[in-house]
């Protein structure tokens, strides 16, 4: 018997029971947590929802596209630039897949919000802009909107014990879609005008989403042609392949275990999103014709989540060994992979994957 029947057999042992300890779907609050409900939600490694958490706040007030280019006029702020709104996504380029980032370029705030919201009526070609950069922006290019905004999210502040180190602002309309991916933040995702539409898979989702080592291009040329160029010198980037919207990638032993969480954040709602959760990112505008989030990165505490990975790479070896399957030397050369430098997300991937 080979060995890769072991593995797909505790993998789907393990998928059964993730899925018979967890809801398949998240919690919807009407109010905000304490801190100490938040913190269970951390250490569950659960999201969670708040409808309307966010809409006393000013920017849920006001932040129409009149008052937005009030403030920002014409500052020149960041913006990405796709073909087809994918950014930071995986295209095959004369039979190679890449993994490609939006060009970037410095406009006047006041031109990129008029070419979304032109670009959502359908009255202008060209590439898709959002304005993402994900670098903490509403406290440095956005300043002058950051008033409008709570500094800080006081339950997660206070059980995390740090401010957000980041906090970001996202300008766009539906032609952008982000892909699947992960990040190593705790996340308070805020929508402020129009819809996100979320799809969620929990880490344990590590096992299924064919992690691959991808050369790294990035958009280049002008606005009526851009095309992916390698990074020079060349370098390559793990990218997870799985896209929870496509059937086919669905449909397998392993992925038709996974049960994709669908939320969509309507205006003044706020989702926790834990650390290394995969989530893919679509987004409607509404009656102001764009998009508009916030969100506030808070530095992941290391310790309930590596117990949370360890707890499924427990589970897998636990249901290896019970069906008689693994030997010992496969015991200590799983152990030796948790010591590199890797991500601890890949290092469990990989660990799961063995
Ligand atoms: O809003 C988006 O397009 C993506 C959001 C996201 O990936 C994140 O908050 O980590």
């Amino acid at each position: 018997m080979s060995s890769a029947i072991t593995a797909e057999a505790a993998l789907v042992n393990l998928l059964n029971t993730y899925n018979d300890l967890n809801p398949a779907s998240l919690d919807i609050l009407d109010e905000e947590p304490s801190a100490l409900e938040f913190m269970r939600y951390v250490a569950r490694n659960r999201p969670f929802v708040i409808r309307k958490g966010a809409e006393d706040w000013k920017a849920c007030q006001r932040w129409d596209a009149e008052y937005l280019v009030q403030v920002m006029g014409n500052s020149n702020v960041n913006v990405a630039l796709t073909p087809h709104g994918n950014a930071d996504a995986v295209v095959e380029e004369e039979r190679e897949l890449l993994y490609v980032e939006p060009m970037e370029r410095q406009e006047p705030f006041e031109q990129v919000i008029d070419y979304i919201r032109r670009q959502e009526k359908g009255i202008c070609d060209g590439p898709v802009k959002y304005a993402q950069t994900q670098n903490d922006n509403l406290r440095d290019e956005y300043q002058d909107l950051f008033a409008d905004v709570p500094s800080s999210i006081s339950f997660a502040r206070i059980a995390l014990q740090k401010p957000p180190e980041a906090v970001n602002f996202w300008l766009g309309n539906h032609r952008s879609v982000t892909v699947m991916h992960k990040d190593n933040y705790e996340n308070i995702y805020v929508q402020i005008r129009g819809q996100k539409h979320f799809l969620l898979l929990p880490p344990i989702a590590a096992a299924c989403v064919q992690e691959r080592s991808l050369p790294l291009a990035r958009y280049s040329g002008g606005d009526e042609a851009l095309h992916p160029k390698l990074q020079e010198p060349p370098q390559c980037v793990p990218v997870p392949l799985l896209d929870p919207d496509d059937k086919n990638h669905m449909s397998g032993t392993l992925t038709s275990l996974l049960k994709p969480m669908s939320v969509t954040l309507n205006e003044g709602d706020m989702m926790y999103l834990p650390a290394m959760w995969y989530h893919k990112v679509s987004q409607s505008s509404g009656n102001e014709n764009f998009s508009c989030s916030i969100n506030y990165w808070f530095g992941m505490l290391p310790i309930p989540k590596l117990a949370v990975l360890i707890f499924f790479a427990g589970m897998t070896w636990t249901s290896a060994v019970s069906s008689g399957r693994v030997t010992a030397s496969s015991a200590s050369s799983r152990s030796t992979l948790q010591g590199g430098p890797r991500p601890m997300v890949a290092q469990t991937a990989t660990l799961l994957a063995e």
